[in-house]
């Protein structure tokens, strides 16, 4: 008796279990958008490869779009003819903290989902933001790099993005506020924030620049995988004592990380990770997992279970982890990741 209630039990899950959607794929039938800073960045092509593989996996599918520049009205234009295609979810890059906010609230009013992924929007310009690493680890750990490799003092400069690349001005601002707030740090002197807009042409021309108006300078910090990379050739080639740091893709700086070359060591994260991460945050958006809300915890496939935490902007964000050195041990191990 009692083993016929356990399979009518069983059955009746069985036949449940095969209509219910609870059963059905993280992304089954979703349609998102993914959307980079800028055309031609490896750094954004590595992070759309694990996106869109992620997605797909979950039975979703993925279009990735980029502006032609790294620039907020490029990028507006890009989002603007992706908003009326249908899509469920946004994910993007953003190229500047407040200018998207107009086109990014008008696809939350169309029910499109919005979340954000290595260089925030505003909070009222998205639902949630899946940050690499933490922006205080990020601005320590180049900080402290600049610090060790100038042994303690004298000067240096920042060779950045875009000057209103939200993600490089906060990790230039916890930099800058990390070294104001310990004396350890007061015989380093930061000389000039130079831009080279990710593009190599231009960050090349102001490294070159920067050497020339400081013959002493020290260490450069590039927190962009574009300016690092240039800067990393010029230095090495014209055999400068200044040497580098920042934030690098391991298989575009092979040739210029070592204690003998351009560039002793630098950091970035897990990559694979961080496309990953976005995409199960940006489905668990779709499916109502999830709304982006303080606290709620979502599980992101194989990386395990995430909760969404307050960001340094007030908005809440999911930090994928801390950041990765790299140096002349790993680094050809890591070229072959990405
Ligand atoms: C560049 C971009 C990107 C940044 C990396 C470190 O590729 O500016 O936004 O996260 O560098």
């Amino acid at each position: 008796m009692k083993r016929k209630v356990l399979s009518a039990v069983l059955c009746g899950a069985m036949v449940l279990g095969a209509a219910s959607p609870a059963f059905a794929a993280a992304g089954d039938g979703q349609k998102i958008a993914l959307v980079g800073k800028s055309a031609g960045n490896a750094f954004f092509e590595i992070a759309a490869a694990s996106f869109t593989e992620t997605v797909e996996a979950e039975g979703g599918e993925v279009t990735v779009a980029y502006p032609e520049t790294a620039t907020a009205d490029a990028q507006i234009a890009t989002l603007e003819g992706l908003i009326g295609q249908d899509f469920d979810a946004i994910c993007v890059a953003a190229n500047d903290v407040n200018a998207l906010q107009a086109v990014l609230e008008d696809a939350m009013a169309k029910g499109i989902k919005v979340s954000s992924f290595d260089s925030a929007p505003n909070p009222d310009s998205r639902q949630v933001f899946v940050n690499q690493a933490g922006t205080k680890a990020v601005g320590q750990a180049l900080i402290d790099a600049c610090y060790d490799i100038a042994g303690g003092e004298g000067q240096f400069a920042i060779l950045s993005a875009t000057s209103q690349a939200a993600n490089q001005n906060a990790w230039i601002d916890a930099m800058k506020s990390i070294m104001e707030a310990d004396e350890k740090y007061s015989k380093l002197e930061l000389v000039e924030v130079a831009y080279g807009d990710d593009e190599p042409q231009k960050s090349t021309d102001q490294t070159s620049a920067l050497l020339e108006k400081y013959p002493d300078l020290k260490v450069i910090c590039a927190p962009t995988t574009v300016g690092i990379a240039a800067a990393a050739k010029y230095l090495q080639d014209n055999e400068s004592a200044c040497k580098l740091t920042g934030l690098g893709l391991p298989s575009e700086m092979i040739e210029y990380t070592g204690e003998d070359k351009s560039c002793p060591y630098f950091y970035l994260w897990d990559m694979q990770g961080l496309g990953k991460l976005s995409a199960y945050a940006t489905m668990a958006l779709v499916t109502g997992d999830i709304t982006g809300a303080l606290d709620e915890t979502f599980t992101a496939g194989d990386l395990g279970e995430y909760t969404i935490t307050e960001a340094d902007d007030a908005g809440t964000e999911i930090v994928l982890g801390l950041p990765l050195e790299f140096n002349s041990e790993n680094i050809e191990e890591m070229a072959k990741l990405y």
